[in-house]
């Protein structure tokens, strides 16, 4: 399987991350892909390339233009107000509030969050780009012919909504993929969210669309980030009604219900028999995750990769969370290689 990836990531780099009440060393670090690209060369997965240059025109299909223009500009804005940290949301418009975009970038920065833990730096913007480039690439190569992909992204996506950043998210990745499928002739897309966190921003996007359904199984809003969208009464509204599907799941979780789950997940997707598949892939679903609170085993997402390669679609893989450095280089590899049926 083809692996894109850009050194770019490395551009953000956020000094700490608010967690507990204390600013901690960040979960969503650099070495996460460094880890993961080792192991896709240590069991010659295939092929890794670099990512081409896309323009902002399919980042522009699924996100705001003033969101894109703040994305853009938040750090110039925010040095120039003479704050030294990085960029850290504290505001939020809420209950009762004006939803009017302030001038200032400590307005904005509160308008355009969904969450603090999530700080925007120097390099940011063109870590984030680059990371939409390794999606857009990897999208190119399935309608190119390839079979299947790797989008090796970081920083991840599927919280970020058409203006909204935070979860670690700025550009939503995989949205911005599955839209280009759309783009380019695909009558209909699923968007399979296997990460621990419910995928607020891909949901978002696509909730009133019959040609893209979203399908993610994550940990309880009742008890797990976002907290705030994926239950599972959450079916889509308009056109897209029905074309949504959430699969909230307790603390504790085991591969016994989390595969349950994914085998009505993966029957819902045959039923609507795609063109293609877009899988937004986190590895936070394991046992020895630092922020979740599921059980799967590294054996557990060779199994499921092999589950996905039974629906027999063109795949692209965009990676997504996982914070259990030491292990995220295996988890993520052995859900490629159970796809790949090694
Ligand atoms: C892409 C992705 O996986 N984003 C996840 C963002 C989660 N951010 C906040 C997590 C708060 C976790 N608090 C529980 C800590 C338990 N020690
Ligand atoms: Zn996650």
């Amino acid at each position: 399987m083809l692996t894109v990836y850009s050194e770019k990531h490395a551009l953000h780099n956020p000094r700490g991350e608010l967690c507990g009440g204390e600013l901690v060393v960040p979960f969503e670090c650099p070495a996460r892909v460094e880890h993961i690209l080792q192991r896709v060369k240590k069991v010659a997965l295939g092929d890794i390339i670099a990512p081409g240059n896309f323009g902002i025109e399919a980042v522009a299909r699924v996100h705001d233009p003033a969101y894109v223009r703040f994305l853009e500009s938040c750090w110039r804005q925010w040095s120039a107000a003479g704050y030294r940290g990085d960029a850290i949301a504290t505001v939020w418009p809420a209950r009762g509030m004006q939803q009017r975009i302030p001038e200032h970038i400590e307005g904005k920065l509160g308008y355009y969050a969904l969450a603090c833990e999530t700080a925007i730096t120097r390099g940011t913007w063109e870590a984030a780009r680059a990371s939409v480039d390794v999606a857009l690439t990897a999208q190119a190569a399935l309608r190119d012919g390839e079979r299947a992909a790797f989008a090796l992204c970081r920083p991840p996506g599927h919280h970020a909504a058409a203006d909204l950043f935070g979860g670690y998210c700025f550009i939503n990745n995989a949205a911005v993929a599955t839209q280009a499928f759309i783009d380019q002739g695909a009558e209909r897309v699923a968007l399979l969210d296997v990460d621990f966190h419910h995928g607020n921003g891909s949901q978002a996007v696509f909730y009133d669309r019959s040609d893209i359904m979203f399908l993610s199984l994550h940990g309880d809003p009742k008890y797990a980030f976002p907290h705030f969208l994926g239950y599972a009464d959450e079916t889509g509204c308009g056109a897209g009604e029905g074309y949504n599907h959430n699969y909230p799941m307790g603390p504790g979780t085991c591969f016994s219900t989390w595969g349950e789950a994914l085998a009505d997940a993966c029957r819902n997707i045959r039923n609507y028999a795609p063109d293609a598949l877009v899988v937004s892939l986190g590895v936070d679903t394991f046992e020895h995750d630092p922020i979740s609170f599921f059980r799967l085993t590294s054996e557990d997402f060779r199994r499921y990769g092999a589950t996905i390669a039974r629906l027999d679609l063109p795949t692209l893989f965009v990676m997504e969370g996982g914070y259990a450095v030491d292990e995220i280089g295996i988890n993520a590899v052995n859900v490629l290689e159970g796809y790949e049926g090694r």
